[in-house]
């Protein structure tokens, strides 16, 4: 059996900055090849790192082959909101990207493959409140159709070829590793900086807006968990609801208030607000739960004095 030789592809995103150093911790430092679209990683990462562009078939390919890669964790895409700006670029690049990586797998016969998936594959005509797991539905976004068209690809290559992909629908993520990006559930990383930086955060979602979300470390853990499960417990080849916390941004930002007393929150939505709104408020993670032992760590409170702590040591650290 070939040693584990892993493949980050989207190595500098959100969820990608921290899966590789998981990935490092687990295997190995130069058994986790980290790769972006960007020149060069960020700063402080000396390790194997390539510049690669999913679409590109023919590189990805000669890449896998080269260096014997066993698994692949794809997490190059456009999230929601970038999306709506730019539709056919988001389907391209959560497509083919996929595609890509479900061919270049099977053909290099490799051990498993990790994709992330969304609670956005939800739209209005799914339950609200503990969205279940097997609920066909109408996404909103072009993010979530590429997400829902993700998730039948990954059964369709585990049905067809035996491919063992695994998936999660993650929530809204919040992290301090990475800056907020172009997701609609980004205020809640936003207003951590905003919060530290100025006192005050102005929220591009209206006061009541729920959404499920989930702090990094758990969201890391979920992956790995996954990823060591036996195959033979999966029952689920699209991909698995995944549940944390759920609250509104009157909630986070009262929690973020008994650490920064004058946080003063207001409120200006804008087209994301309409996304939001097509989502559940929480979702049903009881199939994860039974058939790998998922269970989260961090409730709002544990998140909220977590991310403020490490914001603020980053900060001071980065003025020494
Ligand atoms: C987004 N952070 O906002 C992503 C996530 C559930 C939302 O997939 O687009």
């Amino acid at each position: 059996m070939n040693k584990t030789k892993v493949l980050v592809i989207g190595a500098c995103g959100q969820i990608g900055v921290e899966l590789t150093e998981a990935l490092r911790q687990k295997y190995g430092r130069y058994q986790v090849i980290a790769a972006d679209i960007r020149e060069k990683n960020k700063a402080g990462d000396h390790y194997l790192y390539v510049k690669l562009d999913v679409t590109d078939k023919s590189k990805l390919l000669m890449l896998c082959r080269e260096e014997r890669i066993t698994q692949i964790y794809l997490l190059a895409a456009m999230l929601s909101a970038s999306g709506e700006r730019d539709p056919a670029l988001a389907w391209q690049l959560n497509m083919d990207g996929l595609l890509n990586v479900l061919d270049v797998a099977e053909k290099c016969e490799m051990d498993k493959v990790f994709w992330p998936s969304s609670i956005a594959v939800f739209g209005l005509d799914a339950p609200a409140q503990h969205t279940p797991q097997a609920n066909a539905s109408i996404p909103s976004t072009v993010y979530g159709i590429s997400k829902a068209s993700g998730e039948y690809w990954c059964h369709y290559y585990f049905e067809k070829y035996g491919l063992d992909v695994r998936s999660l629908r993650f929530p809204g993520l919040i992290s301090y590793k990475s800056p907020p990006g172009g997701g609609t559930t980004d205020y809640a990383v936003d207003i951590f900086h905003k919060a530290l930086a100025d006192g005050r955060y102005l929220c591009f979602l209206k006061p009541g807006t729920m959404l499920p979300m989930m702090y990094m470390p758990d969201a890391i853990r979920a992956v790995l968990e996954l990823m060591d499960a036996p195959a033979e417990k999966l029952r689920v080849r699209t991909s698995y609801n995944l549940s944390a916390m759920s609250f509104t941004p009157e909630v986070l930002g009262a929690e973020i208030g008994k650490h920064i007393g004058d946080f003063k929150l207001d409120y200006l939505p804008d087209f994301r607000q309409q996304i939001a709104d097509t989502w559940p408020d929480s979702i049903d993670d009881y199939d994860a739960r039974v058939d790998w032992a998922w269970q989260s760590r961090f409730g709002l409170k544990e998140m909220v004095r977590d991310m403020l702590e490490n914001l603020t040591r980053m900060t001071s650290l980065s003025k020494a």
